[in-house]
């Protein structure tokens, strides 16, 4: 989606020109679209956004996204956001690389109808994590910050479901059980799906790599962290381990090594032990 330039507050990125990414480093939106970028072999200039700082919800990026979410990429001027028009675009753009996404229209139907449902499970996506992954005390926002968030950047009714959710957040001291059940149900219902496509093939368009594949496989792997047992799905397991495989997928998911391989594996532990675990509520849903 590109944002039009009356929504452009901070003039300076309608002059930048090639191809910039702002996102962020653990951001799963943000992970897809490096993924694809690695992929297709595109170059860009890397601006990172520092979501623990609330970098996201300052004057200057609520004057490029008013929503106040990352991945945002600039391309010659031109601002677009969410993530899988995101994608869409990028494919479109010239590289050696093959596309991503099918030319027959069966197939452009399904990955429409799958990447929607992909992008609808956004807020149980950001349930898991902060619930499950993250310890909450470390994402609560201030009153401070989200006040700031709320009243900068043009209008948008999209910043303020964003501010809403975090403030219910902050109010409830972290997810409230009934938000981890019904995000853990949206994963176990689409994640099912999955399962039962990838029984007779290795991906998930079929016998080649497609966007599905990177899309599903990130929401996949932010679930894994935070503890979700993907091996009660069979199939789907053997093609995330077929996907972790990939240099690219590796990458782009690795985070900083103190995050990933310590701290993260350690509240979840932590979490498990206390029978708090993201897997206990999967195992009680069942
Ligand atoms: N539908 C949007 C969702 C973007 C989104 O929610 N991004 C998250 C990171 S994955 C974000 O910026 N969160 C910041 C926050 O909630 O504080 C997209 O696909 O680009």
């Amino acid at each position: 989606m590109i944002v039009p330039s009356s929504d452009i507050l901070t003039q300076e990125v309608t002059s930048w020109t090639g191809l910039t990414l702002l996102h962020a480093e653990m951001s799963s939106c943000s992970q897809k679209v490096r993924l694809l970028m690695r992929e297709k072999g595109l170059d860009y200039i890397s601006r990172p956004i520092d979501l623990a700082a609330n970098e996201h919800t300052k004057p200057w990026y609520l004057g490029i996204n008013a929503r106040g979410v990352v991945p945002v990429l600039v391309h010659d001027g031109v601002v677009h956001i969410e993530s899988n028009d995101i994608l869409t675009y990028l494919d479109g753009l010239p590289s050696s690389a093959a596309s991503f996404f099918p030319t027959n229209e069966a197939e452009q139907a399904r990955v429409e109808a799958s990447l929607a449902l992909e992008d609808s499970l956004h807020t149980a996506l950001r349930v898991v994590t902060m619930g499950f992954m993250l310890p909450a005390r470390l994402t609560t926002k201030s009153d401070e910050v989200l006040a700031r968030w709320e009243k900068e950047g043009a209008t948008n009714p999209n910043r303020l479901k964003e501010v809403k959710w975090w403030r219910d957040f902050a109010e409830h001291k972290g997810v409230t059980p009934a938000q981890a059940q019904q995000a853990v149900a949206q994963y176990i219902a689409a994640f099912t799906t999955l399962d039962e496509e990838l029984a007779d093939q290795d991906w998930l368009l079929g016998d080649r790599l497609s966007v599905l594949d990177i899309a599903w496989f990130i929401s996949a792997h932010r679930l894994v962290a935070s503890g979700y047992p993907l091996h009660r799905h069979a199939n789907l397991n053997a093609w995330y381990k077929r996907l972790l495989k990939r240099g690219s997928f590796r990458q782009e998911t690795a985070g900083s090594a103190f995050i990933t391989h310590f701290f993260v594996p350690l509240y979840t532990g932590i979490r498990r032990l206390l029978g708090a675990s993201l897997g206990k509520v999967v195992r009680d849903m069942r």
